[in-house]
């Protein structure tokens, strides 16, 4: 067995887009100079205009994260009673629920995809359910098709998790058109990231009003306030920031994919290690590389290979582990149970999240893949 190395500085699951600082200097100094630091200014128009087409959707409504704009989106579409959801998502996808008093319920999850599993939606319908909130996890469109045509049979909503699928694209149709709504997270950890920020993306202009409402306290005028809203509002820094990082995104999915190549390269003939490959029709916006990892047949489990890469200062994640229902916040909930989720609890065993950012190097991916096969 060759004896690799551990890398000298800690390689991290991911790494922020950094711009030149010289041009975050510039676009901070049209801030200052406009006296203007919050409350939709001139870059909060600018970033909302270049975001709608970049992302190629109709309407959108930037927010100060991907969180709350995810509570607004509830709101606006007055989801009651039940939602059902998936279990293999970060935190903030059920919680949202709850903080909008809406029971969340979990369904079971596609073996391939890791998604929703569209055709055990329905089972899980009650007449408290008003609607479904699917996860694009890890930038992997949902079966959209389906979970619309059962939600039209019942008359649900659907407000789409996209929080990882920034500029991803069905047969060129932006992500953000699918459902009423979609939520995209602008955090430092994603492609496009406004150091924290978001948006939703939806079809109907109805909704640009109240949503547009909601987030600023549901203030009018300076004498109406129509609506309970919230501060969901993007400052002028954040924005500012946005529209240096956003010139950068093409060059860092660019670089992002062939790392993700040299991944699948490298891992390609490694038994026991899986990925999923590219999907005809998608445009990818390479956002993770997650690989699953049978310890039948690798020999060494996912949490093995976890501890082991720490010891060459590679800190991969593992990403979502442990599933939203088995927090003990939701544990309790029927829907909670392992009878109703096999395949998530399978799948959130293997999974693992590699190190993927534009400044990585191919070498390096090289030699991470290198110590991975040398711990079987
Ligand atoms: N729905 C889904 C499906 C989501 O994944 C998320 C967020 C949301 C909703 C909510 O959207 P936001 O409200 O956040 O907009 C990170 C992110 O904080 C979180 O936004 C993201 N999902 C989640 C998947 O990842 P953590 O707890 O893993 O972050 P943290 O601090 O451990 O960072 C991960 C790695 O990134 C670090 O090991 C090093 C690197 N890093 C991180 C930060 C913050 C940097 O190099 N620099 C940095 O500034 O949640």
């Amino acid at each position: 067995m060759t004896q690799h190395k551990a890398f000298e500085q800690p390689i991290y699951v991911t790494r922020p887009l950094l711009p030149n600082l010289s041009e975050i200097h510039v676009k901070l100094e049209e801030v200052w100079q406009s006296q203007w630091l919050t409350n939709i200014g001139k870059q909060h128009k600018q970033l909302e205009k270049r975001t709608t087409e970049v992302l190629k959707v109709p309407y959108l409504s930037l927010f100060n994260n991907g969180t709350i704009g995810l509570i607004t989106a509830c709101q606006s579409l007055r989801l009651q009673g039940e939602v059902i959801t998936t279990p293999f998502t970060f935190a903030a996808t059920p919680h949202v629920l709850m903080w909008n008093n809406i029971k969340p319920i979990f369904c079971d999850i596609d073996p391939i995809t890791m998604n929703i599993d569209a055709d055990k939606i329905e089972s899980m319908i009650t007449p408290q359910t008003t609607g479904i909130l699917p996860v694009h996890v890890f930038g992997t469109p949902c079966d959209v098709e389906k979970i619309q045509e059962v939600a039209d049979r019942y008359g649900l909503k659907i407000v789409y998790d996209a929080a990882h699928a920034f500029g991803v694209e069905i047969n060129g149709v932006g992500i953000g058109n699918f459902g009423d709504i979609s939520m995209m997270s602008f955090h430092a950890t994603k492609l496009f990231h406004t150091v924290e920020g978001g948006a939703l993306t939806y079809r109907d202009k109805h909704l640009k009003d109240r949503i547009d409402l909601l987030k600023n306290f549901g203030i009018k005028g300076q004498e109406e306030v129509v609506m309970p809203g919230i501060n969901g509002k993007m400052n002028e820094i954040q924005a500012a920031i946005g529209l240096v990082v956003l010139n950068y995104i093409e060059e860092e999915r660019r670089k992002r994919a062939i790392l993700i190549d040299t991944y699948r390269r490298c891992l390609m003939d490694v038994e026991g290690i899986s990925f999923l490959s590219d999907i005809a029709g998608v445009k990818s916006n390479s956002q993770y590389f997650v690989m699953r990892i049978s310890e039948k047949i690798f020999g060494r489990s996912r949490n093995y290979v976890y501890d082991e890469f720490m010891k060459y200062n590679v800190f991969t994640r593992k990403y979502f582990y442990p599933l939203c229902s088995e927090y003990t916040c939701y544990r309790h909930l029927p829907s909670s149970s392992m009878v109703n989720l096999p395949v998530a609890h399978k799948v959130v065993q293997e999974v693992l999240s590699m190190p993927l950012y534009g400044e990585l190097t191919v070498n390096e991916v090289e030699k991470i893949c290198d110590i991975l096969k040398s711990f079987q």
